[in-house]
C-alpha cells in the first residue's frame, strides 16, 4: 500500500505508524483520514501491535481547517466526510490489533478524536487536550461524541467545549484521556514498551480486548453478559492457553507488581 502521510515501520512484532505532516501539526486532511482507514482496516501481518505517534512536536492539531476553509463542503459532504472519520477510526478502535498512542504537543479536536479511538495512550508532560470545534464554528465530527463522551462523561465535555478548557497532561490523566505520563522525551519508549508487553500476549486474547470490551459496552447487561461468555469460551479454546496456565502453574509468569 503506498503511504502519503504515515510512515510505517517494523520493530520486531510492533509496527510504528508515525503521521508525517508536521509542517501542518499532523492535520488530517480528507485524503489522510482515508489513508489512515485503509492502514488500520489491513495493517501488515507481523505486525502483534501497533504504536501510533505524531512528527514533530505535536501529536495531531485535527481537522485540517485550511483544506475545509477551501472546500466550502455542503451540509451532506462534511456528514459524508465525518462518516470517512468514523470509518478511519473504527478500524483502528475494532481492527483487532492493539494501538499504543505516543502523545506530545497538541492533541486537540480530531487529534483528541483519533487518540481516544487508540487502546492505550501515553502522554508526554507537554502534551494538552482540547475541543476547539467551538471556537472554529464547527462541531466534533470524528466521533469525540461517542468516544470522549464516555471517557470523560458528556456533561465533562459539554463543559470542556463551551469554558474553551485547554488541558494538561496532568488533568488529562485524572480524566482518562491518558492512561500514563512519561518522563520528558519517553512517551514514545514507554508505548514501545507496553506494545512489546502486549505483542506477547496470545493473540485472540488481545482480539478480544480490543475488540470485545468496547462493543459489550454498547450492549444491555443480559446481551453484555452473554457476549462475554461466548467470547471467553472460543478464546479460552485458543491453541496458546495451555501454555499460558502452565506458565503460572509452573510459577514461571510475570509476578504481578503494582506500578
Ligand atoms: C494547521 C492546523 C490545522 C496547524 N489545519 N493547518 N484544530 C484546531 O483548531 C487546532 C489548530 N491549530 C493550533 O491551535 C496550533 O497550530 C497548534 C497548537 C496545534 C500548534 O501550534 P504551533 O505554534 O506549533 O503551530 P502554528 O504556527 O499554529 O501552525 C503551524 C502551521 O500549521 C500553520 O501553517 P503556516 O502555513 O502558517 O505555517 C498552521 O496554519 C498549520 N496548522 N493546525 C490546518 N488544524 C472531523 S471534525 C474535527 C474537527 C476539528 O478537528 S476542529 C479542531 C481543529
Amino acid at each position: 500500500m503506498e503511504l502519503k502521510y504515515l510512515e510505517v515501520e517494523m520493530d520486531g512484532p510492533v509496527a510504528v505508524v508515525t503521521l508525517s505532516r508536521p509542517e501542518r501539526r499532523n492535520a488530517i486532511s480528507e485524503e489522510m483520514v482515508v489513508e489512515i482507514g485503509r492502514f488500520f482496516a489491513d495493517p501488515p501481518e507481523e505486525a502483534k501491535t501497533i504504536v501510533l505517534r505524531g512528527s514533530g512536536d505535536h501529536f495531531c492539531a485535527g481537522l485540517d481547517l485550511d483544506e475545509h476553509a477551501r472546500l466550502r463542503r455542503t451540509p451532506a459532504q462534511f456528514m459524508r466526510m465525518c462518516q470517512k472519520w468514523h470509518w478511519a477510526f473504527d478500524q483502528i478502535q475494532y481492527g483487532g490489533t492493539p494501538v499504543i498512542a505516543a502523545m506530545q504537543g497538541a492533541v486537540v479536536g480530531g487529534g483528541l478524536e483519533l487518540a481516544a479511538a487508540c487502546h492505550s495512550r501515553v502522554a508526554e508532560p507537554n502534551a494538552f487536550f482540547a475541543l476547539p470545534e467551538g471556537q472554529r464554528a464547527i462541531f466534533t465530527g470524528g466521533g469525540a461524541t461517542v468516544r470522549v463522551g464516555r471517557i470523560i462523561g458528556p456533561d465533562r465535555m459539554v463543559d470542556m467545549m463551551l469554558a474553551a478548557r485547554t488541558l494538561d497532561a496532568k488533568r488529562g490523566y485524572e480524566l482518562g484521556l491518558c492512561h500514563e505520563i512519561s518522563d520528558e522525551g519517553k512517551s514514545f519508549e514507554r508505548a514501545m514498551e507496553i506494545a512489546q508487553s502486549a505483542a506477547r500476549h496470545a493473540p485472540l486474547s488481545n482480539y478480544a480486548i480490543v475488540t470485545a470490551i468496547g462493543r459489550i459496552n454498547d450492549m444491555s447487561t443480559t446481551d453484555g453478559l452473554f457476549a462475554e461468555s461466548l467470547m471467553a469460551g472460543i478464546v479460552q479454546s485458543g491453541p496458546e492457553v495451555a501454555e499460558g496456565l502452565d506458565n503460572f502453574l509452573k510459577r514461571k509468569a510475570r509476578r504481578l507488581e503494582p506500578k
